[in-house]
Parts: C-alpha cells; structure tokens; sequence
C-alpha cells in the first residue's frame, strides 16, 4: 500500500477560526478527515503533519522519505520565502503535490510567488479544501501510472 506524507505549514493549525473568505471554514482535523476518507476509498495510507517551524517540516521531510511514495504539502507562507523547503522536498526526490487554498496568484504581490513549486511535480491553487482531495487523486494515479 502507497504512503502519502501531508505537511501544513505555520498558522494552518488555525484554519476554521478566521478568514473564511480566504480559507473557508474548515478546520485542519476536518481537512484531514476528508483526506482520510479519500486514502481509505483509494486504499492508500497517510502520515498527515502540520507544525510551524520551519525545521520541524524539514526534519519530517527528511524522516519519512524512506518510508512514503509522495507528499502533500501546503507550507503556508514558507511558500514564498524558504529555499530550505525547496532544498528539503528536492534532496529526496518524491512527487511532490504544493496545495494552497486561497489563490496566491491573486491576493497580496508578495504572495504570488512559491519557490517551492519549482520543485513540486502539480501545484493546486485558490480550490479551497478540496484542493487536498484533488492533490491526492492526481498523486495516487500518478503513482500507480
Ligand atoms: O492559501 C493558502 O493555503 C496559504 O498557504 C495559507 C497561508 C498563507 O500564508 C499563504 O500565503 C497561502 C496562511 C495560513 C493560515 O492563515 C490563517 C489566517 C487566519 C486564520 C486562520 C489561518
């Protein structure tokens, strides 16, 4: 059976408490939830982690890439500045899915670039939770292609 790793980034912990209109209403257990319905119809296992430290995302990244076929990742704004993110999801060498729920391309400048998508394999943009479900589809195909 596959093996997904699902990283979120800083402040995701908060998803469901503010700004609806960016991020909806769920929080990031209910996220999970669905993503964990989705694992089980497609029958893949999931290792789902949200922390907002740079080096704690890192360090799952470098744990877990022996044991998972592809990640998942929202890194929350660590999108638009961390080299280290980039340099951490490229070392090991997975299909890499960058979801973001609001559409970055169309809010604050600062917020249009990822320098994490270089290195992703699909980025889902501005779909909201459902971005998660849609990245785990397209991965676990991807995979078994
Ligand atoms: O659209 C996305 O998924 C983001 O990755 C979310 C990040 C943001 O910094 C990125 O630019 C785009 C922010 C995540 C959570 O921010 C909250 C703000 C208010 C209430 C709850 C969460």
């Amino acid at each position: 059976m596959e093996r997904i790793l699902v990283l979120n980034g800083p402040n995701l912990n908060l998803l469901g408490e503010r700004d609806p209109a960016h991020y909806g209403t769920k929080a990031l257990d209910e996220i999970n939830e669905g993503l964990f319905v989705k694992a089980s119809e497609l029958g893949v296992e999931l290792v789902c982690f949200q922390s907002n430290h740079e080096g704690y995302l890192i360090d799952k990244i470098h744990s877990e890439r022996k044991s998972c076929q592809g990640i998942i990742i929202n890194p929350g704004a660590l999108a638009h500045y961390s080299y280290a993110i980039r340099d951490a999801l490229e070392a090991v060498a997975l299909p890499v899915v960058e979801v973001h729920l609001s559409d970055i391309t169309r809010r604050e400048e600062w917020r249009s670039e990822s320098v994490v998508s270089p290195v992703a394999w699909r980025v889902v943009i501005g779909r909201g939770w459902m971005g998660y479900i849609e990245a785990l589809e397209v991965l676990v195909s991807h995979l078994r292609e």
